[in-house]
């Protein structure tokens, strides 16, 4: 018996599946793909189920840590900066985290719908674990106001889509309401086995890097994903699997900033729709995190926040959404307050695909060479020979 054996003996005793980067070199590449379960199985013992949960899973999890010198470069300082790819996960965003637990825990319990409202990703993440675990999926959503890809997944995963004349602070007050007079179970991250699967990004980054970084930057929208992170750490931390505990940095969008601000904002706006969110969930538990990390929330306006979307795809070949950019656009923001040879992670939360069109629209047409025509000629000549 060869490797998929160490692999299958590997797994069953509870013990986190090494990450991907601290992988056994292997000239087989089945060892590496077969290895990983998705995240329940991964983190079993660090996760609410028992040996009868019947576990919903697109082997979401495991995404790369990747360094981003581009980044690093522009701080200077001997900082060292990696970005943690959790647009790699199965629908696109970290949302698979929290709902591979949220959705299994669901089935468990009898449930046969699922709700969430969302900007975007949660819907896509509901339907496509709803439609893996036989459930049915209604998602809440401001119309007009979910990028592309996000909208597209959603319809072909099959779920009730329901767009309303209203943003998603307002229609997550209505699935609030809707969960608790009808049958459906709530799977926003109210639902606190969201958290419980999204800690495991945090997992990921200490079991990556070999402990936790100095500092860790994420996007905040409704609060729930540095909740989750922070909670992540402190587990691990108290298992004595990392020496420290990072300051965790909040960046919301200069528009859409209720944690910035200290009060919800009525009419959020930016750029980034999947942070378009005024009235924060999980607000007082971000303010908690902010407080026991000595961490800090900041704003970046939409134009930084593009700017460092550009420089993530444009020299790195790492494509995110906006929203994700945020965590970039906000370490850049406040380098000058970085320790000099500071390990940082940022968080980027979503796949650049979701959303098409922000991607063509802020392009500069620059390199997008139209209209050609189909000789040897035309084409050598555009492209400088
Ligand atoms: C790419 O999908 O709220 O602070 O309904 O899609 O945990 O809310 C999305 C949030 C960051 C913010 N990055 O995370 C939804 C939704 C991306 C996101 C966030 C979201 P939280």
């Amino acid at each position: 018996m060869t490797s998929t054996a160490a692999i299958a003996t590997a797994q069953p005793n509870n013990q986190p599946v090494p990450n991907r980067s601290d992988s056994q070199p292997s000239t087989n590449g089945r060892l590496l793909h077969q290895g990983w379960p998705g995240l329940i199985e991964a983190y079993r013992r660090y996760l609410p189920v028992t040996d009868s949960t019947p576990v919903v899973t697109l082997h979401e999890g495991n995404t790369p840590l990747i360094p981003v010198p581009a980044v690093s470069d522009r701080i200077g300082k001997g900082v060292k900066v990696f970005v943690k790819y959790d647009g790699l996960n199965p629908t696109g965003s970290f949302k698979d985290r929290g709902m591979t637990m949220a959705v299994t825990k669901a089935k468990e319990e009898g449930a046969e719908a699922v709700i969430c409202a969302s900007t975007g990703n949660t819907s896509a993440a509901a339907a496509a674990f709803a439609k893996r675990g036989r459930m049915k999926a209604f998602v809440v959503i401001p119309d007009g106001y979910v990028a592309m890809g996000k909208l597209a997944q959603a319809l072909m995963y099959g779920a009730e889509v329901l767009a309303i004349k209203g943003n998603f602070d307002r229609a997550l007050a209505m699935v609030r309401e809707i969960s608790d007079k009808y049958p459906v179970k709530l799977v926003n991250s109210v639902n606190p086995y969201r958290l419980q699967g999204q800690k495991t990004g945090a997992f990921e980054v200490v079991d990556a890097l070999g402990d936790a970084p100095d500092w860790l930057c994420i996007p905040v929208g409704n609060a729930g994903n540095i909740t989750a992170y922070w909670m992540g750490f402190c587990e691990y931390h108290q298992e004595g699997r990392c020496g420290k505990l990072p300051r965790m940095m909040g960046f919301q969008a200069a528009g859409s900033a209720p944690m910035v601000a200290g009060h919800p904002i009525e009419n959020p706006e930016t750029i980034a729709t999947a942070i378009r969110i005024g009235n924060p969930a999980s607000y007082d538990k971000a303010i908690a995190v902010r407080e026991a990390s000595q961490g800090a929330f900041n704003s970046v306006t939409d134009e930084e926040i593009l700017d460092a979307y550009k420089i993530l795809a444009g020299e790195e070949g790492v494509f995110c959404e906006p929203a994700s950019a945020a965590s970039v656009a906000g370490l850049l923001k406040v380098k000058d307050e970085v320790p000099a040879n500071a390990k940082i992670v940022c968080v980027l939360t979503g796949n650049g695909l979701k959303d098409p069109q922000t991607a063509i629209d802020s392009s500069s047409n620059a390199n997008y060479h139209q209209g050609l025509e189909a000789d040897l000629e035309t084409v050598a000549k555009v492209m400088g020979f």
